[in-house]
């Protein structure tokens, strides 16, 4: 496995260790049932034990609560949760769960397998990494399996071209899968294989013109007043850079928060976001982003909408 994927797995793990046992009294995670699971997992490949109740609760989520996990996260935690499982289940360490984590295991491969697009991802291009992760090393190999995970590294294979993994975090989930391998392998990792890298994308040489400019509509929504104003850029400029555009010439404000997967939007014209609330990115007509603000470069015209919603 990639240094890389090893590293922020781990980094990732540690900050959800520290709540692992937090469930608050709706019986849900004090965080997330993607972190939740992420603690248990990384625990599991250091041969941790953790107690019946603590795998009991996320067993319960998975037999009870359908709608578990919100839309686009959605296939990312249930195959965070299913690489918990898959930990348990080879390393046997909570053997009075055996049947239910069998049978647990079984429900989420089945419903990462229907959330298959018809471009061949597992939710969408991001959440396919860790997909394909859980699916890769599943310990019942069928037909089916085999098809969709074809279809999905083709998928996968032909978003490289497109440069479509730059963010530092989806490339270390990606890494394993490139070298048909996951976080499970991590109970007994093989430092010295050969690995697979990304061949780093070929630079553009720097033109020698005028800057072209775009411009894209900012709206906020979700709070009042709302917010409206149209904002010219150099063409190529990430949204990051149109908000601080925005701040620096008008009465826009906002705020981030630094996350491995970098700049997490918390607080708009002073206005932060609350527990189980966010700052939604959305691109007109009503699509939320799959990058951060940080990655996502709007097009000339684009109107890009930040709406505060639960979640
Ligand atoms: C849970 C989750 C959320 C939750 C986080 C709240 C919470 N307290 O749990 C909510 C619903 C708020 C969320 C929001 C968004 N998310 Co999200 N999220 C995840 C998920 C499933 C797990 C993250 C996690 O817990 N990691 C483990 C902990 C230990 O690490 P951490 O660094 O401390 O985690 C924090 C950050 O990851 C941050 N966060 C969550 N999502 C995102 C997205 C971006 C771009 C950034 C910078 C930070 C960030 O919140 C986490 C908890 O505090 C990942 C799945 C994945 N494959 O990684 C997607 C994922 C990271 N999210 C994604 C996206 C696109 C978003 C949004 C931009 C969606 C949108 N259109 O608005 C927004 C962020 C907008 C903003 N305000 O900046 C993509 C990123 C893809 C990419 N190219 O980088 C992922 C991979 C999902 C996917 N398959 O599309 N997300």
């Amino acid at each position: 496995m990639g240094h890389l994927g090893a590293l922020l797995f781990l980094l990732g793990g540690l900050g959800a260790l520290a709540n692992i046992c937090g469930h608050n009294h709706q019986g849900h995670p004090r965080t997330s049932y993607y972190q939740y699971s992420l603690g248990i997992l990384a625990l599991c490949v250091h041969q941790k034990r953790v107690h019946d109740s603590v795998v009991g609760k996320l067993l319960y989520a998975v037999e009870h609560k359908p709608h578990l996990l919100q839309d686009h996260v959605s296939v990312d935690t249930m195959a965070m949760t299913g690489m918990a499982f898959s930990c348990l289940e080879l390393s046997n360490l909570n053997p009075k769960q055996r049947n239910r984590i069998n049978l647990a295991l079984k429900r989420v491969q089945e419903k990462i397998l229907k959330a298959q697009t018809p471009e061949g991802y597992f939710g969408n291009v991001y959440s396919t990494p860790l997909a394909l992760q859980l699916l890769m090393g599943s310990l019942r190999p069928s037909v089916e399996l085999g098809t969709a995970c074809l279809k999905a590294k083709a998928a996968l294979q032909a978003s490289l071209q497109h440069k479509t993994f730059q963010n530092p975090l989806m490339i270390s989930q990606l890494l394993p899968v490139l070298n048909q391998k996951s976080y499970v392998d991590l109970i007994s990792p093989d430092c010295q294989a050969p690995r697979a890298l990304l061949e780093p994308a070929l630079e553009t040489p720097p033109q020698a013109k005028v800057p072209k400019f775009i411009d894209v509509l900012l709206k906020v929504s979700g709070i009042s007043p709302s917010y409206r104003h149209s904002v010219s850029v150099p063409a190529g400029s990430s949204l990051e850079d149109i908000l601080k555009n925005a701040q620096e010439h008008g009465r826009f404000r906002f705020r981030t928060q630094a996350s491995l997967s970098g700049p997490f939007l918390t607080s708009v014209l002073g206005r932060k976001a609350g527990e189980r609330e966010f700052w939604q990115v959305l691109r007109d007509p009503d699509t939320p982003l799959q990058q951060g603000i940080a990655d996502y470069r709007p097009k000339d015209g684009e109107t890009i909408e930040l709406r505060l919603v639960g979640w």
